[in-house]
């Protein structure tokens, strides 16, 4: 089946197409030469991923699944959160955000951290289902690594000695937050017997 992906953001589409399986044409926005952008008016990651996946639906009515997701630091008052696009300014490059994160967590004993991806599915307008992810870790003290995107170089994941941006993407994929949340999708998808091819 076709299936959209709802984003801006390129790293998103090739981690969903690297997941996905014959049976899913991932479609991206940019594929179908749409280049607007939905604001991201939601108080929670499912209510924003849910605003995107409905808005690209009305307007292709084709399948679509969306994703909110950031990045909660637990002795930043679970900063940047649901801001984590626009967190430091949203031209602002990751090198610098990073850094002045690096910086804010100097003297900070609790570094625990954890990534939160949203993935909201709709079928229809009103078959609409949302799947959630979570990754639990830590900010290194340096920013390490070059693969990936955003906050990765200072992310550790649990149970790991690399940073998200050291590993390659489908080791990413087998435990990140978004690899959680689109492996739920995909599942619910076989389990529903009308998207089975
Ligand atoms: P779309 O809204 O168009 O999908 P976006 O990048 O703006 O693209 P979000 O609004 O969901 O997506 O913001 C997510 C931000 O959280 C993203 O820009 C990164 O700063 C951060 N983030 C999310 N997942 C991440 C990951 O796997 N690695 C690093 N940073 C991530």
């Amino acid at each position: 089946m076709k299936l959209l992906l709802a984003t801006q953001n390129p790293n998103k589409v090739l981690e969903l197409k690297r997941l996905s399986h014959n049976h899913l044409d991932v479609v991206s926005l940019k594929d179908l030469n749409i280049q607007e952008d939905v604001e991201e008016t939601g108080k929670s990651f499912e209510e924003n991923a849910r605003l995107k996946a409905l808005w690209a639906y009305q307007k292709t009515g084709i399948p679509c699944i969306a994703d909110d997701s950031g990045l909660e630091i637990t002795a930043l008052n679970n900063e940047p959160g649901i801001y984590s696009a626009r967190y430091l300014g949203e031209d602002t490059a990751y090198s610098i955000k990073n850094q002045i994160i690096l910086e804010r967590m100097q003297d900070q004993s609790d570094r625990s951290a954890r990534f939160i991806s949203v993935v909201c599915l709709v079928l229809g307008e009103n078959d609409v289902h949302c799947f959630e992810g979570i990754m639990p870790g830590s900010i290194d003290f340096e920013a390490k690594g070059f693969n990936g995107f955003g906050y990765d170089p200072i992310f550790l994941p649990e149970n790991h000695s690399l940073t998200y941006a050291e590993m390659d993407l489908q080791l990413k994929n087998s435990l990140s937050h978004r690899g959680q949340a689109f492996r739920k999708v995909i599942a619910y998808l076989e389990s529903r017997v009308e998207y089975e091819k």
